[in-house]
């Protein structure tokens, strides 16, 4: 065993960030230790890979069963693996899913962060142990000034929002309070191919790869006018290490400086499988209608022939707005100004959007074309048998 090695605790290492963060942890050598949430199904898809034998005689990465809302299993575990990093990405991340679970989002994000600070102070590890805080760009939620920044004032907007403004002032407390290495990362919306299904971006790329493949007829969205500030997932977890490496502990705007209306974005993903987009109406009788297929596009893409008449034809109807998706109250514009990190941290993304829509696309279709082959050998199993 090495006793220099850096131990690193991940809470929601489960998640998108999780993944993505423990991968590079353990790229910089790193040992690093995950709680994960007891599930009735296997939870860990996104880090199976990572995963080793829990038999080997000293394994890189090792989980724990925990949760945010239980202050002894965090603090048992926090003592057990004596971590020097730990980063808190544990959290009921659904912006629309906190309306309905406000009080279960106040305990897991907002007292859970505060679960993790004090388990530091009543373990004596103030001077050991640094803590990355996964705060959000939803902190700003009503427009008060563009680009925001780490100095523009924050106006919640959801529950969720709320207890991360909760866990965002609890982190600078404890930094203030008792001299802990403490700093929040205010991460603007940041996405990829392990990015959740029902989040925007992962629900378009799902069904642009489904309907081009003929395997769904329609994509029905919320408010397709909001605009966000869209990176890679791979470029902000890089990012939170950072971080945790900077002279002294503070708090960092992380974005891309450039904002996307969520329908630019379904044009993007579709045009990525050859299709064409022209959107007409307003409100909830907006629809978005199909204007041209490029099927040679479409085939090189795919690599593969499409079945005939399983694809759209022009002038349906392909993405709807569904009311049911509108928020109570809704965060219209996100765009960030990430100076602070490029200048003090040197930090660059390396991926523009156009480069993030094409890897979730090409993850898509890849992933869809699967479902194809089986609908389509299932098909020819059974007329064979006949
Ligand atoms: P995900 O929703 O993909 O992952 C959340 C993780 O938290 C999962 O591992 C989940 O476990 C776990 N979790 C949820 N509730 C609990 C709980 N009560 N106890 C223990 N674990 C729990 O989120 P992301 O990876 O996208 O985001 C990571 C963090 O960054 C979150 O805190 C999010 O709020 C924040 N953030 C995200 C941004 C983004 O654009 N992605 C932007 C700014 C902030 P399970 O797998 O079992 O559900
Ligand atoms: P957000 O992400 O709320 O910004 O929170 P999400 O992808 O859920 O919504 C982005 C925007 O798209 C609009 N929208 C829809 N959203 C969803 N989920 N489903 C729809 O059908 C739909 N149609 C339109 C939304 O109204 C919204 O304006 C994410 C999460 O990762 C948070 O945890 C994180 O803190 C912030 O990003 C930064």
């Amino acid at each position: 065993m090495n006793t220099n090695q850096k131990v690193a605790l991940i809470t929601g290492i489960t998640g998108q960030d999780g993944a993505y963060l423990a991968e590079l942890l353990l790229s910089k050598g790193y040992k690093v230790h995950g709680i994960k949430r007891r599930s009735s199904l296997f939870n860990t898809d996104r880090i199976d890979h990572l995963y080793e034998d829990p038999h080997a005689s000293d394994p890189q990465l090792v989980l724990h069963f925990g949760d945010m809302t239980d202050s002894m299993n965090l603090t048992r575990i926090i003592q057990e693996t004596q971590p020097d990093e730990i980063y808190n990405l544990a959290a009921m991340s659904h912006v629309k899913v906190s309306f309905d679970t406000p009080e279960y989002t106040a305990n897991a994000d907002g007292i859970g962060t505060l679960r993790i600070l004090e388990a530091i102070r009543f373990l004596g590890l103030e001077r050991k142990t640094k803590i990355y805080q996964a705060s959000t760009s939803e902190l700003f939620g009503l427009v008060q000034a563009v680009p925001q920044k780490e100095d523009t004032p924050f106006y919640p907007r959801s529950p969720y929002a709320v207890a991360k403004m909760y866990a965002y002032w609890i982190t600078v407390n404890y930094r203030e309070a008792y001299n802990i290495f403490a700093s929040n990362g205010i991460l603007f919306n940041h996405e990829s191919p392990l990015r959740g299904e029902t989040f925007v971006t992962r629900k378009i790329t799902r069904a642009a790869a489904k309907i081009a493949l003929g395997l769904q007829d329609k994509l029905y969205l919320g408010n397709l006018d909001s605009k966000r500030d869209w990176g890679h997932a791979k470029d902000y977890v890089r990012m939170m290490w950072m971080i945790l490496q900077a002279e002294q502990a503070e708090d960092w705007v992380i974005a891309t400086g450039v904002t996307t209306t969520v329908r630019e974005f379904v044009r993007m993903s579709f045009d990525y499988v050859g299709f064409e987009l022209r959107f007409e109406g307003e409100g909830v009788e907006e629809v978005g209608i199909l204007d041209d297929i490029d099927q040679g596009k479409y085939a090189n893409v795919t690599g593969n022939v499409v079945p005939s008449g399983l694809l759209s034809s022009i002038g349906e109807v392909v993405v709807c707005v569904d009311p049911r998706y509108f928020r109570p109250t809704e965060v219209d514009l996100l765009i960030g100004d990430a100076t602070k990190a490029f200048r003090k941290l040197g930090w660059t993304p390396q991926y523009e959007l156009n480069d993030l829509v094409n890897d979730m696309m090409e993850a898509d279709v890849a992933l869809f074309l699967r479902d194809l082959y089986l609908k389509e050998g299932g098909h020819k199993v059974l007329t064979q048998a006949e």
